[in-house]
Parts: structure tokens; sequence; C-alpha cells
């Protein structure tokens, strides 16, 4: 049973006044609110048992320890990981991407090819361009269409045997389009020996991931954006992967022996987790898990869907309202702009005024808004909390900010 005011309750942010109007969060795709049991595994983590984890002997320890790998095999089962240790906690998405592209340097020359996408986050472009820039790689980028849709020609012509990584995002944060990453993948196979990254940050609050399914060699995502808090995130990497490649970071925890002479590192996970980790954030990333896994994917999906579909409808309603990638297959995300106002900021700050939250501007993706010759877009952004109600708010927020500044 799909009990959405049970939902909302769980959510004590949603329940306050903005601006003197009743809050209406529709920036999740920045970062979605935290239920009561992930804030509460994290309360409970500092006031019982905070200790640093894998180092002491001592009872506290021990317990940090357990919790924390407990929820790294909560998230093993969550995306469908093969093993545990192929999970690696991150900062977050740019964190895990960063990494990657760091720690494959050493496997890049000059003339090497790396594959994005046009509809790339710029934290799964700018990493790509410095090792480019380190090694002589070059950068090839799949086009879009006007509609937001990747043009799958341009990747079958270019891989070859010298595409070292195809990496692409599942959905894009900015037009909520959802690639067929599916198809990315048996294409890259087919073609080359590309190692395969996907930046999940936009997919997995929304839909249930199989990473032995999908076949990626990476996924990365982050927590914050999944109900955990800020500061977390997820690596994954197949094992024979993860083996084959060296460290990220130095330092404690990483290590096997350490010499002034030589040292060697630790098996997996621990070889990428140089230093102490966000032990509390992490253990509350289980707690996120837990909380998805309570609603149910399937709910999730169903419920987001109806509301995106209906947002769709009801700003379409609204004379000269552009919404990008309109006819794509997408999830979470409308994104949107109204003819005769250039600056999207202006409508943002009308609709903050109402207590609607969007987000506004280039969304961190700054060659999809010169592929359209804007500068930014409005968009509002889905969690499983948010109603149809508030969808309503919105549109009515739009309608006032148009009747303000055209
Ligand atoms: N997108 C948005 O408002 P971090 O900041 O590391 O948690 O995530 C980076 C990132 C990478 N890839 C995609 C597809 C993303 O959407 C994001 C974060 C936020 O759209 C903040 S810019």
């Amino acid at each position: 049973m799909f009990d959405l005011q049970n939902i909302r309750n769980q959510f004590p942010i949603l329940q306050q006044s903005v601006n003197g109007k009743p809050l209406v969060y529709l920036d999740n795709a920045a970062t979605s609110q935290k239920p009561i049991s992930v804030l509460d595994s994290w309360m409970k983590y500092y006031t019982e048992i905070n200790a640093n984890v894998h180092r002491g002997i001592h009872t506290l320890s021990q317990l940090a320890t357990e919790e924390m790998e407990l929820a790294r095999q909560k998230v093993q089962k969550f995306i469908n990981a093969k093993h545990d240790y192929e999970v690696i906690f991150t900062r977050g998405t740019t964190e895990g991407l960063n990494l990657i592209a760091y720690t494959l340097t050493g496997m890049m020359k000059e003339g090497d090819e790396i594959i994005i996408s046009h509809l790339e986050h710029h934290s799964n472009i700018v990493p790509w361009q410095m090792l480019c820039e380190r090694t002589g790689a070059k950068l090839k980028v799949i086009p879009m269409d006007e509609n937001g849709v990747l043009q799958m020609d341009f990747l079958r012509e270019n891989l070859n045997e010298r595409t070292k990584i195809v990496s692409v995002n599942h959905v894009s944060n900015a037009l909520g389009v959802i690639n067929p990453v599916e198809e990315i993948i048996a294409e890259t196979r087919k073609n080359s020996d590309a190692l395969i990254v996907i930046d999940g940050a936009q997919s997995v609050p929304h839909f249930k991931i199989d990473v032995q399914q999908m076949d990626c060699d990476f996924f990365v995502f982050s927590g914050h954006k999944m109900y955990a808090p800020m500061g977390t995130g997820i690596l994954y990497g197949k094992e024979s992967v993860l083996r084959k490649i060296q460290p990220f970071q130095g330092g404690g925890e990483m290590i096997a022996v350490c010499t002034f002479d030589k040292t060697t590192y630790a098996d997996l996970p621990f070889k990428f987790e140089a230093g102490t980790p966000n032990v509390g954030g992490n253990i509350a990333l289980g707690a996120a898990v837990d909380f998805i896994e309570q609603v149910g994917h399937q709910n999730i999906q169903q419920h987001e869907n109806a509301l995106l579909g209906y947002c769709q409808e009801k700003l379409l309603q609204i004379d000269g309202l552009r919404i990008y990638a309109e006819h794509a297959k997408r999830t979470g995300v409308v994104s949107f702009n109204l003819q005769g106002v250039g600056i999207s900021s202006d409508v943002g700050m009308i609709l903050d005024k109402l207590g609607i939250a969007v987000r506004t501007g280039h969304h961190c993706t700054q060659p999809i808004m010169r592929f359209f010759d804007i500068a930014g877009t409005v968009r509002a952004s889905f969690a499983v909390y948010n109603t149809f109600a508030e969808i309503d708010a919105l549109a009515e927020g739009v309608k006032k900010a148009q009747r303000m500044l055209s």
C-alpha cells in the first residue's frame, strides 16, 4: 500500500512554511530531503557509537565498523553488486568520477579516446578533460537531437580499438532524459574493449539498479539525492577492474604494509578508502536504502511518473511555456522556460516568494544550455513525497510569474 501522507509525515522539513506559505519542495534533483529514519540513524551513531572504524579493538570501534560494513552490504544488495567489496564509499558522484579518471591515468596514452555525451553534468566532463590533458587522449561527445535524445549512430561509428573509456549518465539532471545505457553498453562491448562508467546520480533515487545485469564497469552515485546525508556516495566497480587499477589517494586504511622503501596496498574495498570515512553518513546511507526499499521501487516509480505526467500536462496549459526534451523518455524532472522571460532565476525568485523551491540556471550542464541557445531553465524535480497539489501550486506560481514578468 502506497500511503503518501504517511511518507510525508516522515519528513519533518516538509511540515514548515517558507515566506509564509507551506513549503513546496521541488528541487530534489539538487538534493532530496531526509526521512526521520535516516536522521535517527545518523544521530544514533553520534550519540551511541561514535568511534573510528577498522582501527580499534575497543567496543565502540567494533560496533561502528559493524554498522558501516552492514551499510555497505545494504548498498551491495540495493544495486545488486556481486560482492560487498565492489562497493566503495565516497563523498559523492563527483568524487567517484574523479577517482576513476585519476586512477585510469596510467592506462591511457596519446591518441586514445574517451567518449561521453552532450547530456553530461560538468562532473562527467571536466575530469575526462583533465585526463586528456595529462595523457594526450582525445574526448569525443555523442551529440543529441532537439529532444535531448542521444544519436546512437555517432557512438556506433566512433567506437574502435582506440576507445578506452565510455562514460555517460543514466539520467540527465538538466532534462530528466533517461539515456539508453543498456544499448550504449551493448554497443561498446561489441565494438571496443573500453571501460564503461555510468553516472547514476539521477537514476538511483528513481528506479531499481542492477549493475550486474547492466554489465557496466563502474557505477557512481551520491547519497544526498537518495534521502541520505550529504557527503556520502558510492563507487561501484567490477572486481576484475578494481583489482587492476591503482589507488586514488594514499594514507591510512588503504595500506597492507607500509615501509619507507615500499608500501603494499590493502585489499578491496579499503584500497580505495584512504583516511577516516564519513562513518555516520555511510551508516545513514544504509538507512536511506532501507527507506527506499520499504516504500518500494515500483511505488516510487509509479508515483513519480504520475507526478511527471501531471506536471507536464498542467504546465503545457500555460501559453508560451516550453518544456525541454518534452517528447523524450524522462524521469523526475521537468525543465522549462517562459517565452519572453529571458532569465530563469526571475521565475525562481517569484516561486520562492510563494514557498516553492525549484532550481534555475544551467544546472551544471552548460553544453546543454548552449545547445538550446539559452542561459538556463527553471527545473522542477520530484521525489516520492511530492503531491499533485504541489504541482497545482507550481502551475499557479508560474502563471503568476508570467503575469509579473511579461
Ligand atoms: N547534480 C543538480 O542540481 P555531487 O554534487 O557530487 O553530489 O553530484 C554531481 C552530479 C553528477 N552527475 C549528475 C547527473 C548530477 O545530477 C550531479 C549533481 C545536482 O542537478 C547538483 S549540480
